[in-house]
């Protein structure tokens, strides 16, 4: 890595750093900007923590998510953006006018996503390493090269990077040195079991949840031979459930660990015309960004969305999506290749 003595001097120079997570944050984006805040105030620097859009929900079991913010701090002398390299991911920024603030102080690229896009161009130091599982790693594997202080606060975040990405190491960005990684972080004293404890402690769901995914999850209808799952949740269900746990995560998971399921979509309909759907895939069958497309919407080839406001009747947009995905399904069975996984984390 090349870019270090350039990464160190920007880091020695200044004294107010801060740290920025794109607007799409996740475990891997929050956990390596608090293992940075963490790394960076032992170092004796000040740090601020920025994201354009709120943590969300299931992330908040991470002491120190409510020190993110959505304003840039009024001053600072440098910034590091994690888990993003790309402007797609910075509209918020812009919407707000804060980019130029951002671009007029040396910034710091912490990634590790292949295929970007629309590269950040006023970043000094950018480094995307497309074989490290998480931002987390990297960080972690930076902090070791320059004898940064690792505490085991540090580490702990670092690790929440680590299991958010790689899904509790179950999917192919594990790689040998996570696993070293994951290792040397346990015997630093990181403990997973109370880590994990926390993570199922805050995605639990409230009482009257469990008869509702009940409930949605009878009204399951299959379409081209099992292959597509869909449930359709009307707005007087989303009043009544959405505020306490969103429909979709509740049952979609489910649907895709259901034998012959390819894609599982879960339907809004809305009094006032509007309809949206969450489209998630299983390994092979990646059409999410192709269908979401199709209807106005967009995303990747695994999960993917659209919303729709028209006057059309529900029942039209949803047969249009569910014909459709039939389409491109059927395609794919006569004979081209399944796309190769592509993380997006
Ligand atoms: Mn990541």
């Amino acid at each position: 890595m090349d870019q270090l003595p350039k990464l160190t001097s920007i880091i020695e120079a200044a004294q107010h750093i801060v740290i920025v997570q794109a607007d799409n944050p996740d475990g891997d984006s929050l956990g390596s900007a608090l293992a940075l805040e963490h790394i960076l105030s032992d170092m004796g620097k000040q740090t601020s923590l920025y994201c354009g859009v709120d943590m969300p929900g299931y992330l908040q079991y991470l002491e120190g998510w409510d020190r993110v913010s959505n304003e840039l701090p009024k001053q600072f002398d440098a910034s590091i953006i994690v888990d993003a390299s790309t402007l797609n991911l910075f509209e918020k920024l812009q919407q707000s006018g804060q980019q130029p603030w951002l671009a007029a102080k040396p910034c710091i690229v912490l990634d590790h996503h292949e295929k970007v896009e629309r590269v950040i161009p006023f970043a000094e130091v950018l480094i995307n390493d497309s074989h490290k599982s998480s931002a987390g790693e990297l960080i972690y594997t930076i902090a070791r090269e320059l004898n940064w202080p690792l505490s085991v606060a540090a580490q702990t975040n670092i690790m929440t990077c680590i299991l958010g990405d790689t899904q509790g190491l179950s999917n192919q960005l594990a790689s040998a040195d996570t696993y070293h990684v994951m290792g040397e972080m346990v015997a630093a004293g990181v403990d997973r079991p109370a880590l994990e404890e926390l993570r199922r402690e805050s995605s639990k769901m409230p009482q009257p949840i469990l008869a509702y995914k009940g409930r949605l999850l009878q009204r399951a209808e299959f379409a081209l031979d099992g292959a597509i799952a869909s449930v359709s949740v009307p707005q007087v269900e989303i009043k009544e459930f959405s505020p306490l746990y969103n429909p979709g995560p509740l049952v979609q998971a489910d649907m895709l660990q259901t034998r012959g399921v390819k894609v599982a979509i879960v339907f809004k309909s809305y009094d006032d015309g509007k309809v949206t759907a969450a489209i998630r895939c299983n390994p092979g069958y990646g059409i999410a960004a192709e269908l979401a497309e199709h209807m106005g919407g967009g995303g990747h080839a695994f999960a993917s969305g659209f919303k729709i406001e028209t006057s059309k009747p529900f029942n039209e947009i949803k047969s249009e999506c569910l014909s459709y995905a039939e389409t491109i399904l059927t395609n794919q069975d006569m004979g081209t290749e399944n796309e190769t996984i592509q993380h997006t984390y």
